[in-house]
């Protein structure tokens, strides 16, 4: 039985091209600055992001840590959307490694309310921390996939950019987000300082993530990501992938974001509380009576998808579901549920 693994776009696995790609790749030591197909990455990413320059890191997760580091001093504050996968999934990296104090503020939907940050960012006091930081997420990974829109985006900028503070984007699934608009990514990253793109979800890279700002951020995080044991070798075999990635897997987001719908719409067709129209990129979140069992139903049925909450379960698509997959999932919640 073929399972159905709708767990996260991080399940990919690389193409073929991908894979002669990797052993044809021209390396040297990225350490040293002389790994030519890094040296292309970063080039290609830079100008995809309409930024400076670029850096290949290992993750998210080490792209997020790096650039909150290069945008910060420790004591800092930085405000975050409340369940954003910093503040949710890095471990407390924020804390533990970056020394920072993290102000959440609850998004719509995880967009935040250029009010709403307005009000978080701290008065200069002698008693008060400093606030330097805004994060935003886009797509927003626990709100389901959902999309900032530039006018949003330039709506938090305008106030960053009046108090003085940077802007800072975990655009892990940014290129969905670009795709579901049917917009160039630039028509957002202008509005932000910095951003972080990953290659290892829908891209479907095996490793690697990309940030992206001034070239004195990016000489920052370069030093921030050595000190996290970041700094890699002949890393050109991470970075070959990721070129094919940015010249042929991009657009072909669009039939993650269609089986996402047909899934979406099934299952509010089953009487899930779902509406296709919230569905924006490759993501669905919804609510369930109780997600393990649920979820363990569908394991023993070859599906496989992710616990959210008690009560919520996630389910995303990729380059490895088809349209037909989705049907088998429709038809097997429909026989159990
Ligand atoms: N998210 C993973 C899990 O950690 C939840 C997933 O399966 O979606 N930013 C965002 C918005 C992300 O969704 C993720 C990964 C990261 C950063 C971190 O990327 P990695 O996994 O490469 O460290």
């Amino acid at each position: 039985m073929k399972i159905v693994d709708l767990r996260s776009d991080t399940v990919t696995k690389p193409s073929k091209e991908m894979f002669e790609a990797i052993l044809n790749a021209k390396l040297g030591d990225d350490v040293y600055g002389e790994d030519p197909t890094v040296n292309k990455l970063e080039e290609m990413a830079a100008q995809k992001m309409g930024k400076e320059a670029a850096l290949l890191v290992t993750s998210g997760t080490q792209g997020n840590l790096v650039s909150v580091m290069a945008n910060t001093n420790k004591g800092e504050e930085v405000i975050l959307e409340s369940e954003s996968h910093i503040y949710y999934y890095e471990v407390g990296g924020i804390a533990a490694v970056a020394n920072l104090l993290v102000k959440t503020v609850k998004g719509e939907r995880g967009v935040l309310g250029p009010g709403d940050v307005e009000d978080a960012i701290r008065p200069k006091n002698i008693h008060m921390p400093l606030t330097r930081l805004v994060c935003i997420e886009n797509t927003h990974n626990r709100a389901g996939g959902t999309v900032w829109k530039p006018e949003q985006i330039k709506a938090v900028s305008d106030v960053v950019e009046d108090k003085g503070l940077n802007l800072y984007m975990d655009g892990a699934r940014v290129f969905n987000s670009a795709v579901a608009q049917n917009i160039d990514v630039k028509k957002m990253t202008r509005y932000v300082d910095s951003v972080m793109f990953c290659l290892s979800k829908g891209l479907a890279c095996p490793v690697g993530s990309v940030i992206c700002g001034t070239e004195e951020f990016i000489e920052k995080a370069r030093k921030y990501r050595k000190m996290l044991g970041g700094g890699m070798r002949q890393a050109g075999i991470i970075a070959a992938p990721g070129i094919i990635a940015l010249e042929s897997m991009v657009e072909r987001l669009e039939e993650d974001h269609k089986n996402a719908q047909i899934l979406a719409k099934g299952l509010k067709d089953l009487g899930f509380d779902i509406n296709p129209v919230d569905v924006h990129t490759n993501i669905l979140v919804f609510d369930v009576d109780n997600a393990d069992n649920f979820l363990n139903t569908l394991r023993k049925n070859g599906i496989n998808a992710s616990k959210f909450g008690e009560k919520r379960v996630r389910m995303v698509t990729h380059l490895g579901i088809a349209e037909t997959d989705i049907d088998r999932v429709l038809e097997i919640i429909e026989t159990i549920f």
